[in-house]
């Protein structure tokens, strides 16, 4: 199976793959480096990438993208910060369904199983990938995290590692970009600037322990090309008092998100039409670079605070100890600024990531894939079979605060204890960390909490600590080790409950010389943990529904694919036969009867292709399959007739 890393973004998606002379980007069905991650689910037919994106304007209700954005997170959650142009359903846990019509039956489906079929398109691009680095804002939370990989399980591709984007971006830097025979430390910052969100990191190399510790991430996760898009769009929609219905507000976008992109390049005034906007009426106008840049003033000026915000954190631990607010605001140590992603394109962009760090930005690397070039280096490094000279490791940024709270779970008498920051935000990724509290009875439960960005705590996860056989003992040690572990994700990793052991006692003859105290013998019991709750779990059981329904959705794929390339193949081949009977030089090849015969059914093969085109419901593929057969019988006569003579006089040829 081949070496792989995804890049899924809000809107393009990128697929690397390890071959011998280094990473390359696999091309798409269409011969396209990125695929749209759409899915586009009418009743008979499923469309996924750039088919998906392609239906889009003919059937917006049903055509479905965004949802990188979508996954994790609650319905409400989603309302505040998304447009979505197509419906969606609030569930009975306020979770985010879409209801629509598949395999002759009303489903309702999460944004995960969505997110899975836009992974079941990039597994076939990647010609099968089995397994997989895939990449993550760096901001995703615990549960998001959980439900991208829920989504690469259910597409039947197992995640060897999320990578947070900019971490594979200084993984591919770092590797590529900085000669082998550098020893001193450095630090670098990287920058990207998506279709809808903005995120930036400094991070630390060093060359000698060959690692990348990040040492600060900022962001702002809902600001990016997209508000641009939208930004020149409501200036239109003003300009020209336009009343847009939402197909006719995606294809203004879309010509918006065009003009953007020429405007990088090109300081002109630029024209941009759209025919037939809005009943009937065609729309034209024009804008200039200076015009853009006052319309997006605030977007950019949001962008500066995550950068400013960003220098400062790692100033913060590169000056831990000076106490001038003079060093936590300049830039004396990063010496790169590697900008990526398609937003960083924009000069006023640069412009400002220039403010900020007092240093011209750079674009050494492809800002499309790069991400998935990184995501396919982490994969390449944790693949057995593929030799790399030099493994880099990243050790990644714990982006929130998490918080626990223990209590007895049957004993309300006693208090619950809060531990706040339990991991604090910035802390390592992995990381592990121990507590010892008294235990005076079994089951104790964790609380788990994260502080999100506007500082809310929210609850994501309860882990239940107790014992399959029942222990008697008074009040004793508990050891609890808690980790973070490589994915960023929450685990408990063991709990031991230190008790007394009567037996030891009686058993040793040495301890009764001893104190009556140190006499007592203890004894470790290793205790069970269970998850009782935790946001974007999913049990085993449940995974196999959602990976069955799956591949049952992929298997009806492949079948309507063979129906339509048998019932195209029959019509071809009509089309070229009726053709060639048509022309005399194939008379010689078939007597007149058998030609009649065979031009009649080629005719009623034609007719009954037509009705069935009619009837909307397309055959079997054997139905198609058995008439084209019927019909070679007397086509293989002409084309062996063909044979023969050519045989014969390449014969001739020969003997002359
Ligand atoms: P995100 O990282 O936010 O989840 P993404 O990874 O899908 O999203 P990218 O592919 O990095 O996003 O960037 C897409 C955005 O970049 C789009 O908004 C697109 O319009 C914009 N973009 C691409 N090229 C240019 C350009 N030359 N000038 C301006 N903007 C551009
Ligand atoms: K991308
Ligand atoms: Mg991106």
């Amino acid at each position: 199976a081949p070496i792989c890393g995804f890049d899924i973004g809000t809107e393009n998606c990128y697929i690397g793959v390890a071959v011998k002379g280094g990473i390359e980007i696999v091309l798409n069905d269409y011969c396209l480096r990125s695929t749209p991650g759409y899915v586009c689910l009418l009743e008979k037919q499923r469309e996924l990438g750039v088919a998906a994106k392609q239906k889009q304007n003919t059937n917006i209700q049903r055509t479905f993208y965004n949802l990188r954005r979508l996954i994790g997170r609650t319905y409400d959650e989603i309302m505040k910060d998304e447009n979505l142009p197509f419906p969606v359903e609030k569930g009975p846990n306020g979770e985010l369904f879409v209801r629509v019509f598949l395999l002759g039956e009303e489903h309702l489906l999460t944004a995960t199983q969505l997110l899975a079929m836009v992974l079941t398109k990039l597994k076939q691009i990647s010609n099968n990938a089995l397994e997989c680095v895939i990449n993550c804002p760096n901001y995703f939370t615990d549960c998001q995290k959980r439900e991208l990989i829920n989504a690469a399980s259910i597409a039947n591709i197992k995640t060897l590692k999320i990578l947070p984007d900019l971490s594979a971006v200084a993984l591919y830097y770092c590797f590529y970009r900085i000669d082998t025979k550098e020893e001193n430390n450095q630090i670098l910052a990287f920058v990207d600037i998506g279709a809808s969100s903005t995120q930036c990191a400094v991070v630390n190399f060093d060359p000698k322990k060959s690692s990348i510790q990040v040492l600060a991430v900022e962001y702002d996760n809902n600001l990016g090309g997209r508000n641009f898009d939208e930004a020149l769009a409501n200036y239109f929609i003003e300009q020209k008092k336009l009343n847009l219905n939402k197909r006719s507000k995606i294809r203004l976008m879309a010509e918006c998100e065009k003009l953007k992109k020429q405007m990088s390049a090109n300081s002109n005034v630029l024209p941009i039409n759209v025919e037939c906007l809005y009943e009937d009426t065609d729309f034209s106008s024009t804008m200039k670079r200076e015009t853009f840049e006052e319309l997006c003033a605030e977007y950019f000026d949001r962008i500066e605070t995550v950068l400013q915000r960003a220098l400062y954190k790692s100033n913060q631990i590169v000056f831990e100890n000076s106490k001038k607010e003079e060093d936590k605001v300049s830039n004396y140590n990063i010496k790169v600024i590697e900008v990526i992603g398609g937003s960083s394109r924009i000069p006023a962009i640069k412009k400002r990531v220039k403010n900020v760090f007092g240093i011209d930005p750079t674009s050494t690397l492809n800002a499309d894939e790069v991400v998935a070039l990184g995501c396919t280096l982490q994969s390449a490094f944790l693949s057995p079979s593929f030799k790399v000279v030099r493994k880099l490791k990243v050790i990644d940024y714990q982006p929130y605060q998490i918080n626990a709270q223990y209590y007895h779970e049957n004993r309300s008498d006693l208090k619950k204890y809060s531990i706040s920051p339990f991991f604090e935000k910035g802390c390592t990724i992995p990381f592990t960390k121990q507590v010892i509290l008294t235990c005076h009875e079994l089951p104790i439960v964790f609380d788990f909490d994260y502080v999100n960005d506007v500082g809310e705590a929210c609850s994501f996860g309860k882990f239940k600590i107790f014992s399959k056989e029942t222990l008697t003992f008074s009040p004793s040690k508990m050891k609890v080790r808690l980790r973070i572990d490589d994915n960023g994700l929450i685990q408990v990793s063991s709990a031991q409950l230190e008790i007394e052991d009567p037996n030891a006692v009686e058993d040793s003859s040495k301890t009764k010389e001893e104190g009556e105290e140190n006499a007592k013998k203890f004894k470790t019991v290793d205790l069970e943990h269970e998850i009782l709750w935790l946001k974007g779990f999913l049990t085993e059981d449940k995974l196999d529904k959602l990976k069955s329904f799956e591949s049952d959705l992929v298997l009806a794929d492949k079948n309507l694919n063979e129906r339509i390339d048998s019932k195209n193949a029959l019509e071809e081949f009509i089309y070229k036969w009726r053709d060639q009977m048509e022309r005399e030089e194939y008379y010689k090849y078939i007597n007149s009867d058998s030609r009649r015969i065979f031009m009649n059914e080629l005719k009623d093969n034609e007719k009954w292709l037509l009705d069935d085109e009619d009837n909307c419901e397309l055959q079997s593929k054997t139905i198609y399959q058995e008439r084209l057969n019927q019909l070679r019988k007397y086509s293989d006569k002409i084309t062996n007739g063909i044979k023969e003579v050519n045989d014969k006089k390449e014969l001739y040829q020969i003997l002359n």
